[in-house]
């Protein structure tokens, strides 16, 4: 029964104006701009996105430069700086959407330093949405991205290191929570000090001045994977969704709990069937949990969203998960996310 279910939302002071300035409406003359990305690195991609929202760019151009910043920021959490596979390699996996379900994506890609231009390029130059490893590589070359070195960054080659002791692949949930840094300020890299971390991604979704919703994840999956695997992040629909009609989201965490019940998908869904944004990612992490309660406690998984008229919801299966906003009001905040466990 619901009312005996362990269930916590976990509510703190800085939530709440997350859910206030949500409620702004898009007016008669356009939208508010508001970007909004996953974890607390998500103020470095929002730096990207707020120069091209404030200045009534795209929501699409924002979303890129969004990736296109945390991808450069090459000691944190995605990209080329990102931790390895388990046969040391670091693979990349990135997607991005507009307004018009125009979308693009990439896989498995090695060796390229912006993945999420590479999924917009898939999109924009090739009638298909998904190209991977090898053949999204040589598509990259052919559109003029560098070819970089096979090279680990020296915190993934450290963690690389350790994690080799024991070659236990066990997802560690939540692991950057020791390291957040709340509310404005200099962003700190989520590595702990022995230079691991476990969670690798960064969502974001943007509503333009014109009232258009856009998207991108770019990750470098979950840390020591097996080689080949992909999560949900290049999933259109599972660990993205844009629909102009009824809002946007994107997803964090297990990549395989989001893409059994096509998270992203069913949170513009149930958008669209009249849920809030936090209604909409409630629900989407309820039915995760209610799939396997009890595997449910070890794994971590969280949606962001965006409504179109411009509220904002997230929620997280644990404690621990949070997201960075900026608009007209509020400049590049960081925000704790509702979970379901209290832990
Ligand atoms: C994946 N969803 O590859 C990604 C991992 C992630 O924070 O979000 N890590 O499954």
């Amino acid at each position: 029964m619901r009312d005996t279910r362990r269930r916590f939302l976990q509510n703190t002071i800085l939530a709440v104006p997350a859910i206030k300035f949500g409620i702004m409406k898009r007016s008669k003359e356009g939208s508010r701009p508001l970007v909004m990305s996953t974890w607390d690195s998500g103020v470095i991609a929002n730096e990207g996105a707020w120069p091209v929202l404030s200045t009534q760019g795209r929501a699409l151009d924002a979303v890129e430069q969004a990736g296109i910043a945390i991808e450069n920021h090459i000691s944190c959490c995605v990209g080329l700086g990102g931790n390895p596979d388990r046969d040391g390699y670091v693979t990349l996996d990135s997607c991005i959407m507009d307004e018009k379900a125009n979308c693009g994506s990439v896989a498995f890609l090695e060796r390229i330093k912006h993945p999420v231009s590479v999924a917009r390029k898939v999109m924009e130059k090739t009638p298909h949405v998904m190209l991977v490893g090898q053949g999204a590589q040589q598509f990259a070359v052919q559109q003029g991205f560098h070819l970089e070195e096979q090279k680990l960054s020296p915190e993934a080659a450290k963690a690389y290191k350790d994690w080799l002791k024991n070659s236990e692949y066990k997802p560690v949930k939540n692991i950057e929570r020791t390291q957040t840094n709340k509310g404005k300020g200099p962003f700190v890299p989520n590595r702990l000090q022995d230079g691991s971390f476990n969670h690798d991604t960064m969502g974001t979704i943007a509503l333009d001045s014109r009232g258009d919703l856009s998207g991108m994840c770019t990750t470098s999956g979950m840390a020591f994977k097996m080689r080949g695997r992909v999560g949900d992040s290049p999933l259109i629909g599972a660990g993205l969704f844009v629909d102009n009609e009824a809002g946007a989201a994107v997803a964090t965490g297990q990549g395989e709990e989001i893409i059994r019940i096509s998270g992203c998908h069913l949170v513009v869904e149930l958008m669209r069937n009249g849920a809030s944004p936090q209604e909409a990612c409630e629900k989407a992490i309820e039915r995760i949990i209610k799939r396997d309660p009890v595997r449910a406690k070890d794994f971590q998984a969280c949606f962001i969203a965006i409504s179109r008229g411009g509220d904002t919801g997230a929620f997280a299966v644990h404690p621990g998960f949070n997201f960075a906003i900026w608009n007209s009001e509020i400049e590049n905040t960081v925000f704790d996310s509702k979970s379901y466990f209290s832990d």
